[in-house]
């Protein structure tokens, strides 16, 4: 196997003997091996489309197929090999629909394409013909792969956002034909870098819309957050423990438990939900539990209650919960139960047959500052800056990971001064979201914008702000520090990059399939720089 896809990956370059996250060699090459299908999927769907001729069926399972291959989803061989021979059935699907419309369109039999992903069909030993078609395999130039990759990524990034918006019926099509065409184009060498590029960004355009359709999605069906205290204690009781960012999943399983006695708890990314006007509102959604996902080892062996992942990140489960673990979506592990659809009433069986969650005191934190909050305060906070009380604004946040240099994140949190407002979203935020910050003039010092989908929040504050102030985003005083673990990180980080958003400062390491001349590029144009120190970076930043 070789993976370097995440900030995991072994030694700073790549797993290849078995992965850092947990995935076994097969796994590896399973996902490989649907990633060649659904270069090859995206290759006749993209060539039909031209043509005029879709399937709506070729949109969700490109969507899901990506979804399954980010970082902590999908560790299931099994399961992976089914969504393969589905893969390989719309493959078939698109070629004839590619080669019927073109018929018509010319009156003459389209050419056959004998070689690479376009001529796929899946083998009888899955994970050998997987391990031959892995990234490395991508491009002869080392460069030109490095950009792929980074397209690569960011696609399974937005495929996991448009799968939630998908779910909560958001869909863009020239969100899917940007996909369809992008898989094409990664499997084409005849092109070049600067071809990669431009997709990479136009990936970060279209990542944008997706994120903006989730956010539409959110808001029409729990309303726009409101600033919400959220208890990090434990009451007595049965209960269930949500972790991901899937709300349709959270709101489906609130309605089910109601009444049965049982507490509901987010727990990592789940905790933006506390600020939902039509997720708060059941009194049973009982409080915040643990810390972000690298910590679920340690943590949720306290949790007695059952324990559902539905989506990333989700860790090899220790035996003490195994038996209590549920899966949902695109998420899985071997040997855990795996609930397809919304009926919840295995996991609710379990929550009723697990022993009491005991009460335990907490903390409260304060969630729910979504664009809607913050700008609803707009001028409140434009005259805090204007008298000089609020000298700058950081969004320190991103995804946490493991690394014991995320220390950093922490450390820089607690040196901003005193006069700055700290925006902060995704699951880094766990590593000062506990610690009180105070307030300037009523505006609390820390505003928790949400998930890492909810970068869409902090971009529309960062533009109204801007309005506000008559300059461009790059002219704020607002810095950007940023940590990144998996794709969905990179995704973002193209969203920002296509909107001409500069000096993000990015850690705790730089990606391992970027190359020198990649970097060079990165930061020639985008003065991207990799995190120092807390004291350096506010130096540099504050002077
Ligand atoms: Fe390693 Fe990350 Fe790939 Fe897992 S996803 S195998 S940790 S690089
Ligand atoms: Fe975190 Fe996995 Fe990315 Fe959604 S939950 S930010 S790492």
């Amino acid at each position: 196997m070789f993976c370097h896809q995440c900030e995991q990956a072994a030694n700073g370059t790549g797993c290849n003997k078995v992965g850092v996250c947990g995935k076994q060699p097969n796994v590896a090459a399973l996902q490989d091996n649907l990633l060649h299908g659904l270069q090859g999927l995206g290759f006749f769907a993209s060539k039909a489309r031209k043509l005029g001729a879709t399937d709506p069926a070729f949109d969700a399972f490109l969507i899901e197929g990506l979804f399954a291959t980010v970082t902590n989803v999908d560790f299931d061989a099994a399961r992976l090999a089914n969504i393969i021979v589905r893969c390989a059935e719309l493959k078939n699907k698109a070629q004839k629909l590619y080669e019927d419309a073109f018929k018509e369109a010319h009156g003459i039999k389209a050419r056959t394409f004998e070689n690479g992903a376009p001529s796929w069909v899946p083998a009888a030993d899955l994970v050998t013909q997987g391990e031959q078609v892995g990234i490395e395999k991508l491009h002869s130039d080392p460069d030109v792969r490095s950009v792929v990759e980074i397209l690569i990524y960011g696609l399974k990034g937005m495929a996991a956002y448009a799968d939630h918006a998908r779910i909560l019926g958001k869909t863009d099509p020239e969100v899917t034909a940007f996909i369809e065409q992008a898989l094409a184009a990664t499997c084409d060498p005849e092109l070049g870098l600067m071809d990669f590029v431009n997709l990479s960004m136009e990936c970060g355009k279209h990542n944008l819309t997706v994120m903006g359709l989730l956010n539409e999605g959110h808001v029409d069906n729990y309303g726009h957050p409101v600033p919400t205290p959220v208890n990090t204690g434990t009451k007595a009781g049965k209960g269930i423990l949500v972790s991901g960012h899937d709300l349709k999943m959270l709101e489906e399983l609130l309605k089910q438990t109601e009444g049965k006695g049982i507490n509901v708890y987010t727990h990592g990314e789940m905790l933006p939900a506390h600020g939902y006007p039509g997720l708060k509102k059941y009194a049973h959604l009982a409080g915040n539990f643990g810390g972000a996902w690298q910590d679920q080892a340690k943590e949720l062996p306290q949790f007695p209650g059952a324990i559902i992942f539905n989506t990333n990140c989700i860790q090899k489960p220790a035996d003490s919960y195994k038996d209590r673990l549920f899966t949902w979506g695109c998420t899985a592990w071997p040997d855990v139960t795996h609930i397809d659809g919304f009926d919840f009433s295995a996991i609710i069986d379990k929550a009723l047959a697990c022993p009491d969650v005991a009460e335990a005191p907490g903390k409260e934190i304060l969630v729910g500052f979504g664009h809607n909050a913050v700008l609803g305060v707009a001028d409140k906070v434009i005259e805090a800056v204007k008298a000089g009380d609020i000298k700058h604004f950081f969004l320190i946040g991103g995804c946490d990971g493991a690394k014991s240099g995320r220390n950093y994140y922490t450390e820089f949190a607690e040196k901003v001064p005193q006069d700055s407002v700290i925006l902060t979203l995704a699951c880094g935020k766990y590593r000062f979201n506990k610690l009180d910050f105070g307030d300037i003039g009523g505006i609390p010092r820390l505003l928790d914008i949400g998930q890492c989908n909810d970068a869409y929040s902090a971009i529309q504050i960062a533009v109204a702000l801007a309005g506000a102030f008559d300059c461009g985003v790059n002219d704020l005083p607002l810095s950007m520090i940023l940590s990144w673990y998996e794709q969905k990180a990179v995704v973002i980080l193209l969203t920002l990059l296509h909107l001409g958003i500069q000096n993000i400062k990015l850690g705790p390491s730089l990606p391992a399939f970027l190359t020198p001349n990649v970097l060079n590029f990165l930061v020639e144009n985008f003065n991207i720089a990799p995190i120092t120190t807390a004291e350096e970076d506010l130096k540099a930043i504050l002077g």
